[in-house]
């Protein structure tokens, strides 16, 4: 298995965040927690490719709002915010990708869920139903079925309150979304939602360190669970989904 990461600019000090964190970001601390994550990819049997970070684009090492795979096909997005529009060149040409969101509907990576056969995909300030239609028109026809989820407000991108565990199972934060629009669910408590967003590989789990009960939950429920710090992703509205765009064995990358 394969995933793509990308590099931490020194403008990430300049990301998009709701709101202004009170301790600005640490980059150096960012790129080390950044490599520890690819570490933990590693740990789980993952090749890992790190494009270069781009200056111009604070946010780029947020790679999985850029491209959405499934079924063999990756589509690019275009993501909601402007200043991240210029990050897709670069994982286009890396995935080889020839099909794309076009203006002027948005998508953002992080608002899309694919489990099994399903493509969740969120309704949020990132991504127009514009958006979801042209992504619908490019996975329905190859058998899969795509399902608008309401995010509750203030939520930035779906995948803030749930991620996939396996082809029928996805973590979730309690009082979040409907528990009946997934096949089985590992629940986070509401006191955790932010370790909601967390990365399966197998049986295995990377998740936002300092989060015991979801730990517990997972390892409960049969994964082995890998610990990383997200402190500085965090500050600019960052988890773990977002620092990677794993590719499904089925595919073979370009790279
Ligand atoms: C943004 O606002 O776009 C970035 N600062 C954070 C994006 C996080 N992406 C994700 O969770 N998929």
């Amino acid at each position: 298995m394969h995933a793509l990461m990308r590099g931490v600019p020194d403008s990430f000090a300049n990301a998009l965040a709701a709101a202004p964190p009170p301790v600005p970001i640490d980059v150096a601390l960012a790129r080390t927690q950044h490599a520890a994550y690819g570490r933990a990819l590693v740990e789980c049997g993952v090749t890992v490719t790190v494009l270069p970070a781009d200056e111009d684009y604070p946010d780029c090492v947020f790679v999985e709002d850029t491209a959405v795979i499934a079924g063999g096909v990756a589509l690019i997005t275009r993501p909601g915010a402007p200043s991240r529009r210029g990050e897709t060149a670069a994982v286009a040409v890396a995935l080889a990708a020839r099909v794309h969101i076009t203006e002027p509907a948005t998508l953002d990576g992080g608002d899309c869920m694919v489990v099994g056969r399903t493509i969740y995909v969120g309704r949020s300030a990132r991504t127009t139903a514009a958006g979801i239609a042209q992504l619908a028109a490019v996975f329905e026809p190859r058998g899969f079925r795509v399902v608008a989820v309401e995010l509750p407000a203030g939520v930035l991108h779906l995948k803030c309150v749930c991620s996939p565990l396996a082809d029928d199972r996805v973590l979730l934060a309690r009082d979040s979304l409907p528990a009946a629009l997934f096949p089985a669910v590992v629940w986070v408590p509401a006191s955790e939602t932010y370790a909601a967003n967390a990365v399966a590989i197998g049986t295995r789990v990377i998740v936002a360190a300092e989060f015991p009960h979801t730990r517990d939950a997972l390892e409960a429920a049969g994964f082995t669970t890998l610990a990383v710090p997200t402190s500085e992703v965090r500050k600019a509205d960052g988890s773990l989904t977002c620092q990677s765009i794993v590719l499904p064995s089925s595919i073979v990358f370009p790279l």
